[in-house]
């Protein structure tokens, strides 16, 4: 290879999406992907099993997993969507954390952080609706959330 020629190394990596039921989870994949993949609703629990979009980025393939939603599991189906959360979370390269900036720091979310900082995996954060808050919120939510996990990257 001349040093002219373009860099043609193909790379690959698994992300998956992971938060509280709401967050913003499926309308970021669909964003990232410009098509409606997963299914969005103002209702929460909308995510029921790990949807895949495949996106390429010159020549990068990123294995882009939406899953549902996690929560205290009461029935049967809860269990397995919450299952099929915590799977796609262990088979990532790296874990997208997704938050309602909005609703901000509740139990369900300081449990997802408990829990992911025990994986020891790759996490980047993402502060979602942030539309919603003042700007002012977000840098505090930042630090609670980093005082639990290891974040390598936040974006808002
Ligand atoms: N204002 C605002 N609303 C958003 C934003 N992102 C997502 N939403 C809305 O939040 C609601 C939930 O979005 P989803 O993408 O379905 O959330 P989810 O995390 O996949 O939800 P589950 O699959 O139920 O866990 C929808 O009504 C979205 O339109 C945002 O950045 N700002
Ligand atoms: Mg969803």
């Amino acid at each position: 290879m001349t040093g002219q020629d373009q860099d043609t190394t193909t790379r690959c990596g698994f992300v998956a999406i992971v938060g509280a039921p709401n967050a913003g989870k499926s309308t970021l994949l669909n964003r990232m992907a410009g098509t409606k993949l997963s299914i969005v609703s103002p209702k929460a629990q909308t995510t029921r099993f790990r949807v895949l979009g495949i996106l390429m980025r010159n020549h990068t393939q990123i294995l882009l997993v939406d899953t549902p939603g996690i929560f205290q599991p009461r029935r049967k189906l809860d269990r397995a969507m919450v299952a099929a959360a915590w799977t796609g979370s262990e088979d990532a390269d790296i874990t997208l954390l997704i938050v309602d900036a909005r609703a901000g720091m509740t139990e369900a979310l300081r449990a997802i952080a408990t829990r992911l900082a025990e994986q020891k995996r790759r996490l980047w954060l993402v502060l979602n609706k942030t539309d919603l808050v003042r700007r002012d919120a977000l840098l505090p939510l930042t630090a609670e959330l980093s005082a639990i996990l290891p974040v390598e990257h936040v974006f808002m």
